[in-house]
């Protein structure tokens, strides 16, 4: 697994430099192989951008972690607080017993994990910076396990480059393997030394820690590993991403 991806960074950082921002000069505008593009500046914007970031952050460094003490009396939600979905309402009223996070796609053993086999996972908990593109921010501790361990558990298989992640409320979006498997990308069922609270995302969030909130994907439904995402919607790697926002918002 390590081996494998110490392979995919430095085969991502290279096609992402010179030919990369070429590329998208010409007019190709790829991100990244087989990833998300947009036409024109903005695509050649992305690729320029991601390409910066990824080498500044190559040795995959941690964000920075606060104390308890720096937790935020209030973290405010927004967009979706409560998903107006009839399944999602009853698995709520259940406690989320019968909740189940399909992971699949290019995995050697697709599994259905419910809360209670993700919560005997190693967990990791992590008190970080939130910062929303509308211009707010808050510090919240988060619990959760790993998704690279969770992707190790189910097997992914080495030609697959992206995770694409679905929710309740119909967000979507996706990440490369350099995103997925960074140790603070966690899959979070705790907030502040409790569970995770339905307006924060519950019973399941991504926590996305280097790049802003919209990433950070609540109430998630299914995990997907696949090699491409260009054929995704509209090619553009993430529902808002359609609506304009850079499918990379690193920070
Ligand atoms: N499924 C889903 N995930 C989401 C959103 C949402 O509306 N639905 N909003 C995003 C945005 S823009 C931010 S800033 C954070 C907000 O998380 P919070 O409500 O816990 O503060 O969740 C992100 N993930
Ligand atoms: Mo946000």
């Amino acid at each position: 697994m390590s081996k494998i991806t110490r392979r995919r960074l430095v085969l991502g950082s290279s096609t992402l430099g010179l030919g990369g921002a070429l590329g998208g000069l010409l007019g190709g505008c790829e991100l990244i192989e087989n990833g998300p593009r947009r036409p024109g500046l903005y695509g050649l914007s992305d690729t320029l951008t991601l390409a910066t970031q990824r080498f500044l952050l190559r040795d995959q460094p941690l964000v920075r972690e606060f104390g308890p003490e720096a937790i935020s009396a209030v973290f405010p939600t927004i967009n979706t607080t409560d998903p107006d979905d009839p399944a999602y309402r009853r698995s709520k009223a259940a406690g989320f017993s019968d909740w189940r996070l399909p992971v699949s796609g290019l995995v050697e053993r697709p599994t259905a994990f419910t809360l209670a086999e993700l919560r005997a996972m190693p967990a990791r908990t992590q008190i970080t910076l939130h910062a929303c593109e509308q211009g707010w921010s808050a510090i919240g501790g988060w619990t959760g396990v790993p998704l690279s361990h969770v992707l190790a558990s189910v097997g992914l298989k080495p030609e697959a480059r992206f995770i694409v992640i679905r929710t309740v409320d119909g967000w979507w979006d996706t990440y490369d393997l350099f995103d997925a498997l960074h140790p603070q990308t966690i899959l979070a069922y705790g907030m502040n030394g409790r569970d995770l609270p339905v307006a924060h995302g519950a019973p399941v969030r991504l926590r996305v820690e280097r790049q802003l909130g919209y990433k950070s994907l609540k109430y998630l439904a299914s995990i997907e590993a696949t090699d491409r995402v260009d054929g995704l919607g509209q090619g553009r790697g993430s529902m808002v991403s359609e609506l304009g926002f850079s499918w990379y918002a690193g920070i």
